[in-house]
């Protein structure tokens, strides 16, 4: 079918860029911070830490002016848990004038905060109070956490994000304060309990937002990696669809639905790795459903039939490559990759819109979308026309899906400024802004826009026309 193409994005279409707290704010000591999580965890070698990170902290106000010259409609952020609440408990009132000042400099300067409520910034005292994520009470302190930020800043902030690729989040140990001594099939039931829980708690916050500021959005996180079959064997295609019910849409069926997938719930069965379940909690889930979906793309996978015969029980992997029995993953001839062997398909971020849409109905944001490179600065410039291509060609699928009829209402690309990555430090930039600094110094930290910067800025002035 051809579709007729928008000659350009909407107007009140939300042109933004993102960044996380622990990734791009430092001062780790300031301001009555507590410790979170991944403050603990041994780095790999060579590579930064999270304590100084770009210093958005305290160079905030030249940041957000920079936002303001790239004419960002939106910008995404994140609210650091221990800086509201150090102990996960008490609040603290100079982590909360921090956000305060930060959520009014982006207003003042005409920018509408999105706010991601949790993104992967766990406090370690809730951690050692209960296991975190693993008991229930951590349901009970989520909400607190956002109730607090509800009060605080429901005023400026129209959009919020729960929590920030919770599937990703399950499979990352580190960040969950979970005991080094679970593995195997341990792990496999903790995490779905953690992940009920999560859910569980989504549904609290949801409600609790639409009580205390009814005209206000919010909708959780997720991260698709929408698979292609490896070949044209049907099996091939039965692989990929498992595939996307085990990698994501286990989650969404709980977030839209207040349902187990039927495919998840067989998956944990046959395993003996069922969480705990109350009728209540499903009940709450059915009921406060998300008004929108966040949707986090990078890349997507291809999957074949994995002919093994027996169960596996993977371990603490960011991706699982291979469930036996079910699928593997593939190399595909027709998808480049990154430096970091990410597979780079605009298509993908269509098909994850189409589906999406086409399951829930929801109307979609797309929250992070970008290239990791390792830049060089020349001659005081960057050239980065490598991310230049990845963003259009992304943004291109989007302008199609918007023509197409799918309701997209804002992309965030990833990330506005360079901070340290999620596992590879300051190496693998994503930034429209350069940051001065390396994984072994910390330089003068000057921010110098890329000319990726300048190619944003006029996309956004002409709404996409040319795309
Ligand atoms: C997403 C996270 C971001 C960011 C991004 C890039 O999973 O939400 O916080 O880190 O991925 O990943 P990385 O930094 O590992 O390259």
């Amino acid at each position: 079918m051809y579709h007729k193409r928008i000659s350009k994005f909407p107007e009140d279409f939300l042109f933004a860029a993102a960044t996380s707290a622990f990734q791009v704010e430092g001062g780790i000591d300031c301001g009555g911070r507590g410790v979170a999580v991944h403050d603990l965890q041994p780095k790999k070698p060579g590579i930064t830490d999270f304590s100084v990170a770009s210093d958005h902290y305290h160079h905030y106000k030249e940041d957000i002016a920079l936002m303001k010259e790239l004419g960002l409609k939106a910008y995404r952020l994140s609210i650091s848990w221990v800086r509201i609440m150090p102990d996960g408990e008490s609040v603290n009132p100079e982590g909360v004038a921090f956000y305060d000042r930060l959520l009014q400099e982006v207003v003042d300067n005409g920018m509408e905060p999105i706010v991601t409520i949790y993104h992967f910034e766990y406090p370690q005292a809730l951690v050692e109070k209960y296991g975190g994520w693993l008991d229930r009470k951590a349901i009970d302190d989520f909400e607190r956490f956002a109730t607090v930020l509800f009060e605080n800043y429901g005023d400026r902030v129209k959009h919020w994000l729960t929590i920030n690729e919770q599937d990703h989040l399950l499979k990352i140990s580190g960040r969950l304060g979970f005991p080094e001594a679970l593995t195997g099939q341990d792990y496999l039931k903790a995490a779905e309990q953690a992940n009920y829980h999560m859910c569980t708690a989504t549904a609290r916050v949801i409600k609790k937002c639409h009580e205390l500021l009814p005209t206000a959005k919010i909708g959780p996180v997720i991260n698709p990696m929408p698979a292609l079959a490896g070949s044209n064997k049907p099996e091939d295609t039965i692989a990929a669809m498992e595939f996307n019910e085990l990698s994501t849409y286990y989650i969404t069926e709980l977030h839209c639905r207040g349902e187990y997938s039927p495919l998840h719930w067989k998956y944990m069965e046959d395993r003996d790795i069922l969480p705990e379940i109350r009728e209540e909690d499903m009940q709450l889930m059915k009921e406060n459903t998300p008004d929108f979906l966040a949707m986090n793309y990078y890349l997507n996978q291809t999957v074949a039939k994995s002919q093994k015969k027996e169960f596996g029980y993977h371990d603490k992997a960011v991706f699982i490559n291979e469930e036996p029995g079910i699928y593997k993953i593939v190399e595909n001839e027709h998808v480049p990759q990154t430096d970091w062997g990410w597979n780079i398909c605009p298509e993908g971020l269509k098909i994850a819109i189409m589906d999406f849409y086409h399951r829930y109905r929801l109307p979609i944001l797309i929250t992070e979308n970008g290239l990791g490179a390792y830049d060089k600065l020349e001659n005081g410039e960057i050239n980065d026309d490598y991310r230049i291509e990845y963003l259009q060609n992304h943004l291109t699928q989007i302008k199609d899906c918007i023509g197409m009829g799918y309701p997209v209402f804002g992309y965030c690309a990833w990330s506005f400024m360079d901070l340290v990555s999620g596992r590879e430090g300051m190496d693998k930039r994503y930034g429209f802004v350069y940051v001065n600094r390396n994984n072994e110094e910390l330089l003068d930290m000057k921010r110098i826009k890329k000319k990726s910067f300048y190619w944003y800025q006029n996309m956004i002035k002409e709404r996409g026309e040319s795309l």
